[in-house]
């Protein structure tokens, strides 16, 4: 597969031997158009509804997780990273139960034992919002696999998905998600140590851009690198909102509000 040059396809349930073929050989997929335009905007309504509450209530943490605050444009109070976003959104909350997603289980492997959706689990329904301005907490992420959590945990390193749900649309040379497509076949080594976790910026000779619009639904394997390049540009042409879910299987490790912060979590603070 040539870089930058891989296909996009359209979502079907249950996924075709084809998606799932490609799932195997690269890591990840990307399908366009999981939501249309006015669930792209429900949902920005929802995000901005959620942390006029959280603001109210000068939340830090939700279940442990640190909420990450910044300022916008105009000077409100945004969050930039949400964790069990639809535990506090009735409308996220459906969203989650949407039976589509079912058909993305398979991509954990035919010995994953009870697979589902992450609500209560780990970071839960996540929702990034980076922009490129003064008064931002957060406009990149360094390189990194979502797996390294299990590490932290002292679990052995368990299948997972990432599964995002695109609520911008991608730009050429305007940051965004890169991926190292084909190193969720890596040993533990290289996955340890490929990279110098979320402190490595630089660029990689390999990497892809996934070229997301608004709607669209991208899954990637929890062991691929992967990094948010930040924005060349600054002000509103640099803002990039995406909801982020897991797909997980095995031991259920539901969180609640005594949950301990992580470790991992705190390297988190670093990412500006
Ligand atoms: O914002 C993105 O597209 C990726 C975010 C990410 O990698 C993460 O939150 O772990
Ligand atoms: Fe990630």
């Amino acid at each position: 597969m040539k870089l930058n040059d891989y296909p996009i396809f359209e979502f079907t349930s249950p996924l075709k031997p084809e998606h799932i073929q490609f799932f195997e050989d690269y890591g990840f997929l990307h399908f366009r158009g999981f939501i249309n335009q006015d669930t792209v905007e429900l949902f920005k309504r929802e995000m901005r509804a959620i942390e006029t509450r959280w603001a109210e209530q000068n939340l830090e943490k939700i279940n442990g997780v640190p909420i990450k605050w910044g300022r916008d444009t105009d000077g409100r109070r945004i969050v930039q990273r949400f964790a069990f976003s639809s535990q506090h959104s009735d409308v996220l909350h459906e969203f989650i139960q949407d039976p589509r997603f079912t058909a993305l289980f398979p991509l954990l492997g035919p010995h994953a034992k009870n697979p589902r959706m992450g609500e209560n689990e780990k970071d839960g329904l996540v929702i990034n919002h980076y922009i490129n301005i003064d008064s931002s907490n957060f406009s990149r992420l360094g390189w990194h696999t979502d797996s390294l959590r299990d590490v932290f945990y002292g679990k052995r390193i368990m299948p997972m998905l990432n599964v995002g749900v695109h609520l911008t649309d991608a730009v050429p040379n305007n940051g965004g998600l890169k991926i190292l497509a084909g190193t969720h076949k890596q040993g533990l080594l290289k996955l340890l140590f490929r990279k110098r976790y979320f402190m490595d910026h630089n660029p990689d000779k390999d990497e892809m851009s996934l070229m997301t619009k608004a709607g669209d639904l991208t899954i990637h394997d929890g062991r691929l690198w992967h990094r948010v390049e930040q924005s060349p540009l600054v002000g509103e042409i640099s803002r990039r909102q995406v909801m982020y879910v897991p797909v997980i299987c095995g031991e259920y490790m539901i969180k609640n509000e005594n949950s301990k912060t992580q470790f991992y979590q705190r390297f988190q603070k670093l990412a500006k």
